[in-house]
């Protein structure tokens, strides 16, 4: 996500940082780069020019140069900047478990509408919430079957009829959210390649029939300007409350990103990350800033390893951590819950100091985790319990029990034994201090 924007400014910054002080030259010629770096993320120029000088007043002046860490300083400001060209004010899609909720979503074609219906409702499932999707796309053939099979997957109603007469659907989902009560009713319209009348016609008469509590505008991070200026054409005629930005794992650059709230004053509310049914992340413009500089992204993984791990088992791990009494076991269950967190290579990237480091087109094999759940199901149980007894004919049986070479076998067993070591050393008092001054460093 936004690597080569990342990039560009941690050379600036690097740069910066590297200079006990500052003088007004060292700052315009950092200036001039992120100008240049925004500009080739593809950010509106109008936004990049306020954006420089805002940062600009802002930089030049005593305090900055005159200050300790006047790199540092900088980036600070930059960060603020772009927090505040982010900024939501608060925007939240409320949703209540005792009420109707009406949510209209509305783009260009494949920016991401149909997936992104399913998404919001499993979201909100996982609140309590009880969802309901409509498929008002009557004229792509295969639309309505797309959302029947998303709804399949994750067991959401899906309303639908065989009819051109869209009004007539919407009455119908309208009607059976009444009956059965349901929270969110989630309508999926049909996107065009261009904009057209008829199109903007129909959501137009749509939104006046629905009466919804919120449109949202789907938009592919990806297209970066295009998917801007699209944006103020929509707002133009339906006045949408916010975006859900899509594909943003695919998007290198960030100018949507950057450029969508201060073009049509409306927030991003939800980011798209990824193909799979639970790849929606709320937006937050300051996790988003940090990790366009390169910051990581800590708040998101903590958020995402609590939905994932039982707060109890992870407490009774964490003992164990402590005593050093984790076993292999221990070891297994840990892999199966980050695997929960989604893919080893997205949770990697949202590490401080590590996303950007990777390079954009490397991909992490979530195989490897299968070789090693393998391995430790090969084990008896005595062996997960006592690894120490595991002797070359044992790692020979569990290497073909596993289908893995005896070298793999021998790998994870001296990286488990590595792993406990630190643990080791993290349990005393100096090894927390350790871990403390480390995560204060990268936070
Ligand atoms: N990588 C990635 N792909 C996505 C994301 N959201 C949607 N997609 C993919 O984008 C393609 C189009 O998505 P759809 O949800 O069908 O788009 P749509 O807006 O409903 O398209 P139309 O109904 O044709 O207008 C599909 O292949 C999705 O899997 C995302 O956040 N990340
Ligand atoms: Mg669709």
């Amino acid at each position: 996500m936004f690597d080569s924007l990342t990039d560009r400014l941690d050379k600036v910054f690097r740069n910066l940082r590297g200079k006990g002080y500052l003088t007004e030259q060292n700052i315009k010629d950092a200036l001039r780069e992120i100008r240049i770096a925004l500009l080739e993320a593809d950010v509106n120029y109008r936004i990049v020019k306020n954006f420089i000088s805002e940062v600009e007043k802002r930089a030049i002046g005593e305090e900055v140069m005159k200050s300790l860490t006047p790199g540092q300083q900088v980036v600070k400001i930059v960060y603020d900047q772009l927090v505040a060209l982010m900024d939501t004010e608060g925007f939240e899609l409320k949703v209540y478990n005792n009420k109707l909720t009406k949510v209209m979503l509305v783009g260009l074609q494949g920016s991401g509408k149909t997936t992104a219906c399913a998404k919001l409702a499993l979201y909100y499932r996982k609140k309590g919430i009880k969802p309901m999707m409509v498929a008002c796309d009557v004229y792509r053939p295969a639309a309505i079957e797309q959302l029947k099979i998303l709804g399949k997957q994750i067991d959401i109603p899906v309303v639908s009829e065989d009819t051109k007469d869209v009004y007539k659907i919407a009455e119908k989902a309208l009607n059976l959210a009444s009956q059965q009560l349901i929270n969110l009713l989630i309508f999926d319209t049909a996107g065009r390649l261009q904009i057209d009348e008829p199109m903007m016609d129909e959501l137009v008469r749509l939104k006046a029939q629905i009466k919804p509590d919120y449109i949202l505008f789907v938009a592919d991070a990806t297209t970066g300007q295009e998917a801007v200026n699209v944006a103020k054409e929509f707002y133009d005629k339906l006045t949408f409350d916010a975006v859900i930005l899509t594909k943003l794992d695919g998007d290198a650059r960030g100018g949507a990103a950057l450029s969508i709230k201060a073009v049509t004053d409306r927030p991003i509310a939800f980011v798209g990350i990824g193909e799979k049914i639970s790849d929606l992340e709320v937006f937050y413009p300051d996790r988003m800033a940090s990790r366009i500089l390169g910051m990581g992204d800590v708040l998101t993984l903590i958020e995402k390893a609590e939905q994932a791990i039982d707060e109890k088992e992870s407490e009774k791990l964490a003992k164990k951590m402590l005593k050093n009494q984790f076993t292999l076991n221990d070891f297994l269950k840990q892999l199966q819950n980050i695997k929960k967190m989604g893919s080893l290579e997205s949770i990697i990237r949202m590490i401080p100091g590590m996303g950007h480091k990777l390079p954009a087109d490397l991909k992490i094999d979530d195989k490897a985790f299968k070789h090693i759940e393998a391995i430790i199901q090969s084990m008896t149980e005595k062996e997960r319990e006592h690894p120490e007894i595991i002797n070359g004919s044992r790692r020979l049986r569990i290497a073909k029990g596993s289908g893995q070479s005896v070298t793999e076998v021998n790998r994870l067993l001296r990286q488990f034994d590595e792993m406990k070591k630190m643990m080791k050393r993290f349990s005393s008092p100096q090894g927390k201090r350790d871990l403390e001054n480390m995560m204060k460093r990268s936070g």
